[in-house]
């Protein structure tokens, strides 16, 4: 049975957003009807697919209200597409708003039609500390006819900050295979200034606080002390300002280099030898399984989901978080033994290819779908 399915996420970059635009992909591929349903197109959305829809919010800045009223414009739209549409379910990604938004569409259109909410992480980790805002988020897990969390960290850390009555089970992220793979990128290495006989280590992020970036660069720090390398911070964020300093005060200028934001960072890992992410906050961490499908071995914290995407000794690294002596010695073994090297980083491959593989995690979806409409 094809199924007609609203998505609804935060288009912009970030990992909730691109999962749930490649699972719309996905899915669509499999022959379902997809409707997005956000205030602009994901921006993963990047070429025309047939049985793919895309319903944008508008939100008017009226002078009597305060603030623009975008929750209410997106439960208006959802309900909308949903009639007219026929959708036979909403799927949303963050329980607020959009939980609640798809809550109140359900309200106004039909009770059967069925609301799938999976959570990612910083709606609960950040949200949830919010008093003001754990009873709305606990309302919405518990309104949703079925909720998911992308690790079981993540439902475990639910479970202690909101205490909701829903059982919530866990689906991983995944990537896509297509586009996630080493690469043959030719002479970029060279064309950055980085010599063959230099290890590239890599970390890709938001920079937002959370992330420890200066962590990265004090690990760093320690690695560039005993092997010849070069790190590539990629991405942006309010946290840049810090971390650039930082790299002025250990006289790292030569050897950091400030990608900014960078939408093809697949042929990135191409070049990589290691990717670190030391993260406070991390409920899965999917650029480290963009990382690993590259074949490219990780360090991260043991925080949150990054233990379940990590299995310390055979696919990377854990450490403790803070620990950059630690993080810099693993660092080290793994870029200076090759054989360890290679075997890590199949550990890697292989655990995307099976654990995470997208085919397995959208049939997952695809089931849970299923079930709901069954019932
Ligand atoms: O990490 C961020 O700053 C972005 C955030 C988001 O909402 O897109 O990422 C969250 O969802 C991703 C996809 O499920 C996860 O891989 C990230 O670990 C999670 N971030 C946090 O938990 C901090």
């Amino acid at each position: 049975m094809k199924l007609k399915i609203g998505i609804t996420c935060y288009p912009s970059v970030g990992g909730s957003g691109v999962i749930a635009t490649e699972l719309g992909k996905l899915l669509a591929e499999k022959g379902h009807e997809i409707h997005f349903i956000s205030s602009s197109m994901p921006f993963r959305l990047n070429k025309v697919y047939p049985n793919i829809y895309f319903h944008e919010v508008e939100v008017n800045q009226y002078s009597v209200f305060k603030y623009p009223p975008y929750d209410l414009a997106l439960a208006s739209k959802m309900a909308e597409v949903a009639q007219r549409e026929k959708l036979d379910l909403i799927h949303a990604h963050y329980a607020i708003p959009h939980a609640v938004c798809a809550f109140l569409a359900k309200q106004m259109v039909s009770p059967n039609l069925k609301i799938v909410t999976t959570l990612h992480g910083t709606d609960i980790t950040v949200l949830g500390e919010d008093s003001s805002l754990t009873e709305l988020i606990k309302f919405a897990i518990e309104k949703s006819d079925c909720v998911t969390a992308v690790s079981d960290a993540l439902i475990e850390q639910t479970n202690q900050l909101i205490n909701p009555d829903k059982d919530i089970c866990t689906v991983y992220n995944f990537i896509d295979e297509r586009e996630y793979h080493r690469k043959d990128v030719g002479n970029l290495k060279q064309d950055y200034g980085i010599s063959d006989d230099e290890k590239v280590i890599i970390h890709v992020s938001n920079f937002r606080q959370v992330k420890r970036v200066q962590d990265v660069v004090r690990t760093f720090k320690r690695i560039h002390e005993r092997i010849p390398s070069k790190l590539l911070l990629v991405g942006d964020g309010p946290d840049m300002r810090n971390v650039s300093q930082l790299v002025k005060e250990l006289n790292l200028e030569d050897a950091v280099l400030f990608l900014g934001k960078q939408d093809n960072v697949a042929e990135l890992y191409s070049i990589s030898d290691l990717k670190l992410l030391f993260s406070e906050k991390e409920s899965f961490g999917l650029v480290l399984l963009e990382a690993m499908a590259c074949g490219v071995p990780c360090i991260g914290t043991r925080i949150g989901g990054i233990p379940e995407v990590i299995e310390d000794g055979v696919t990377g690294y854990i450490c403790e978080l803070g620990d950059v002596e630690t993080a810099a010695s693993k660092a080290v073994q793994l870029l200076s033994d090759q054989q360890l090297h290679q075997q890590i980083s199949r550990g890697a491959l292989q655990a995307v290819n099976q654990k995470f593989h997208s085919t397995e995690i959208v049939n997952q979806y695809e089931q849970l779908y299923y079930n709901l409409l069954q019932r």
